[in-house]
Formats: C-alpha cells, sequence, structure tokens
C-alpha cells in the first residue's frame, strides 16, 4: 500500500531537489533573455505531451506493425505526426521515430552509404554541423569527407567550389544544411550540383525547419533524397528528430531507423511532436516565422550600427553571426560578460577563424525563442543597445548588473510559462 501510495506524490513531494532545479530553470528561462539560435520555448500543449504517460511504453516497430501490445493508441500517435508532417513539409514519407538530429542523420547515412564511401559536407568552422564529417564525430570517422565551405569574399556558401569538388571527387552523397549560417541555401543549385556526378543528396534542415515549413525559407524537400531536422530550434518542437524522403529510399530508411540505429521509439516524444506540428499547420506560425526573420534582421541592424561586424554583412533568417574580435573579443569572453547579464548565446567559430574554437572569434545569435515570447523590433533595438553596453565593458560588474536589471525589466513584460512560473517564484522565496 505504502509503496503504492508513494509512487503518486508530486515531484516536489517525492524529489525536492529536482523539483527545486526545475523551479529555478523555469525562473532563469523566464528572467533571461535567450539568444541561443538553436533554442525556443515550446508550448504549455506540447510540453504536457512531453511529460504524459506514453514515456511508459514499448513500442519497437511502425504502426500495426509492433513487436509489443497494448499499441493501439500508440498507433494514433504515431499516424498523426507522420500524417501532419507530411501536410507540413510535403514530403513523399517521413520517419518521426528518430531521437534526435544526429540519430536521424546516422539513419540516412547508415542506409545509403558504405563505410569509406566520399560524402561532401559543409566544413563546421564555416557554419556546418558535427554529423555532417567532423573528424572527431561518427560521420568523419566513418567516411570519407570533403569539406566545403564559403567564399573569404561574402562569406557566403561557395557553390562553384562545391561544383568543381563534387567533379573531383565524385562523391556518394552531398550533404548540406547548417548550423550556424545566415543566408538562403539554394538547395535546387545543389541538388543539380549532386545530378550531375550521379550523388544522392541530403538537407539536414535542423535550424530552418520553422522558416521551411511556414514557407519563408524555399523548402529542399522537391529536390533532396533526403531531409532531415530536428524538432526543437525554429519548429518549435520537443527536442527530437524526423527524417523525410522520397518513397524509393522509404523501406530502407524505415528499417535502419528501426532496428538499425534506434530499438524502441519515445512515444511521449513523438506524441509532442504530433502536438508541434499541429501548432505548425496553423497560420499563426507562419506569421510567427514572419517576425522571427523580421527581428533577427532588427537586432543583426542593431548590433552593426552599434559598430560589430557581423559575418556575411547580415541574415535572411533567424541567425547571425558577430565578429566580436573584430573588436578585440574572444566569442568565449563574450559569451560569459553576456551570460552574467542574464543574455544567453553561445561563442562560435567565424570563417576562416584565427582562433581555436573553444576561444572563437564569433557569437551566434538567434531569434526563434525572444518571438515565441512576442518581442518584436522594438525589443530587438532595446536587445542590441544591451548587448553593445556589456560587450563594450566585458569585465565591468558594474555594467553587467546595470544590464541584468534592464534584462529583468523587459523579460518581466514578456511571461514565460506564467501556470510554471508561479510555482518557481513561490519556491525561489521571492
Ligand atoms: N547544437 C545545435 C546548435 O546549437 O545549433 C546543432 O545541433
Amino acid at each position: 500500500m505504502t509503496i503504492a501510495m508513494n509512487h503518486y506524490r508530486s515531484l516536489a513531494e517525492a524529489d525536492p531537489d529536482i523539483y527545486q532545479a526545475i523551479q529555478n530553470e523555469t525562473r532563469r528561462q523566464h528572467e533571461g533573455l535567450e539568444l541561443i539560435a538553436s533554442e525556443n520555448f515550446v508550448s504549455e500543449a506540447v510540453l504536457q505531451a512531453a511529460g504524459s504517460v506514453f514515456t511508459n511504453k514499448y513500442a519497437e516497430g511502425y504502426p500495426g506493425k509492433r513487436y509489443y501490445g497494448g499499441c493501439e493508441y500508440t498507433d494514433v500517435v504515431e499516424n498523426l505526426a507522420i500524417a501532419r508532417a507530411k501536410e507540413l513539409f510535403g514530403c513523399e514519407h517521413v520517419n518521426v521515430q528518430p531521437h534526435s538530429g544526429s540519430q536521424a542523420n546516422m539513419s540516412v547515412y547508415l542506409s545509403v552509404l558504405n563505410y569509406g564511401d566520399t560524402v561532401l559536407g559543409f566544413d563546421l568552422s564555416h557554419g556546418g554541423h558535427l554529423t555532417h564529417g567532423h573528424p572527431l564525430n561518427f560521420s568523419g570517422k566513418s567516411y570519407k569527407i570533403v569539406p566545403y565551405g564559403v567564399t573569404k569574399e561574402d562569406e557566403t556558401i561557395d557553390y562553384d567550389e562545391m561544383e568543381r569538388l563534387a567533379n573531383e571527387h565524385k562523391p556518394r552523397l552531398i550533404l548540406c544544411g547548417a548550423s550556424a549560417y545566415s543566408r538562403t541555401i539554394d538547395f535546387e543549385r545543389i541538388a543539380s550540383i549532386a545530378r550531375s556526378v550521379d550523388a544522392l543528396c541530403m538537407a539536414d534542415i535542423a535550424h530552418i525547419a520553422g522558416l521551411v515549413a511556414a514557407g519563408i525559407h524555399p523548402s529542399p524537400v522537391p529536390y533532396m533524397d533526403f531531409v532531415t531536422t530536428t524538432t526543437h530550434k525554429t519548429l518549435r518542437g520537443p527536442r527530437s528528430g524526423i527524417v523525410m524522403c522520397k518513397e524509393k529510399f522509404a523501406k530502407d530508411l524505415d528499417r535502419t531507423v528501426f532496428p538499425g540505429v534506434q530499438g524502441g521509439p519515445l512515444v511521449h516524444i513523438m506524441a509532442a511532436k504530433a502536438v508541434a506540428f499541429k501548432e505548425a499547420l496553423q497560420p499563426e506560425f507562419v506569421e510567427y516565422q514572419k517576425q522571427i526573420v523580421v527581428n533577427a534582421k532588427a537586432l543583426c541592424q542593431g548590433l552593426a550600427e552599434a559598430g560589430f561586424r557581423i559575418v556575411s554583412g547580415g541574415t535572411d533568417n533567424h541567425v547571425f553571426l558577430v565578429d566580436v574580435f573584430s573588436k578585440g573579443l574572444f566569442g568565449k569572453d563574450a559569451e560569459k560578460a553576456l551570460d552574467a547579464a542574464h543574455i544567453t548565446v553561445n561563442k562560435n567559430s567565424i570563417p576562416f577563424d584565427t582562433n581555436p574554437p573553444m576561444k572563437g572569434s564569433g557569437i551566434r545569435i538567434g531569434t526563434p525563442a525572444v518571438t515565441t515570447r512576442g518581442m518584436g523590433e522594438a525589443e530587438m533595438t532595446t536587445i542590441a543597445s544591451l548587448v553593445a553596453e556589456v560587450l563594450s565593458a566585458p569585465q565591468d560588474e558594474s555594467v553587467r548588473a546595470q544590464v541584468s536589471a534592464k534584462v529583468k525589466e523587459l523579460t518581466a513584460q514578456f511571461p514565460l510559462y506564467p501556470n510554471r512560473l508561479s510555482k518557481a517564484d513561490v519556491a525561489s522565496g521571492d
């Protein structure tokens, strides 16, 4: 009896340490300015689905073909996630089981490549991703990676060089997509380069998936053999991934995701993905994505006016890189100073960086999270001046304290998770 009773205690009662950490994190998210380009704030509905009893369920297999009983409601969830993702992106086939973007990418590679095959991938130090061939990642260890990058002149993707490399190396796969690239990607051109050398092509749209879904960035889906994405960045779903592909690759892809790469899917997270896809199909989502870009341009312009060099001179999407080393600062120190003022960014290498990645010459700034809170261009101008104030005196604790107070004032006007926040306030004793 006691065992069963204890099982249903609230988190606050059962584990005050973890409860307190969650409350503190709720407050941290509310009180700070979140400018990490890959982060966002999911809706209450997505949070509820992610925290649901589906976490209890094993469901290896696919709808209608499971290795476990009791999957009737899991099938409802997975079928809805599939149908909604197809409607959202207009893809022929989608697998909604990958736990993450890395596993989504791994599933594509393992379904069409042999170890040692040649792959063209966007250089991490020019804005690419770890799983697109970094030497320390499984991708770089498993395949012969030929990196392409951006031009020195305008810091945009060097498509001519990509074409030259494709002709020289005859890759089996050309990868595109980025983690720190602020310009529109010409997916059609990349796919045509791939076709010209008989290579397959894959776009990883983790960062821009929301923009693509809303029609703000051209979609790679008509052109690419595979499109992968995480679901938690601009798409504003739970932390997870999906893979889309042309029908002819569907069977191999599904077999690679399960049982090739993963065991049981995270059904609670598939449920949360389904909820996020439904949200992304609403007209408000298009408005939200438009505002993300308007905000990024405004914030970028504010920082340029404050004298910072912006990589490639601006942004077409949700993210941009600020070359803080042009003002004598390492990205690492800029990140630390801003963190102390409750403005969260991440240090980032810039193309042709002369500093090591752990120091970095840049910081990466993105607007998905602040836009979710309802902030607009006026707030972006304010944020630009707050960032500039901190970075003009990065060691000055009084500046940090002043900016921190202004950040708190600003964020108080845009409450985040109000239902959860009041509990967080009570828990902190404020
Ligand atoms: N680590 C992610 C980012 O911050 O962009 C990419 O997976």
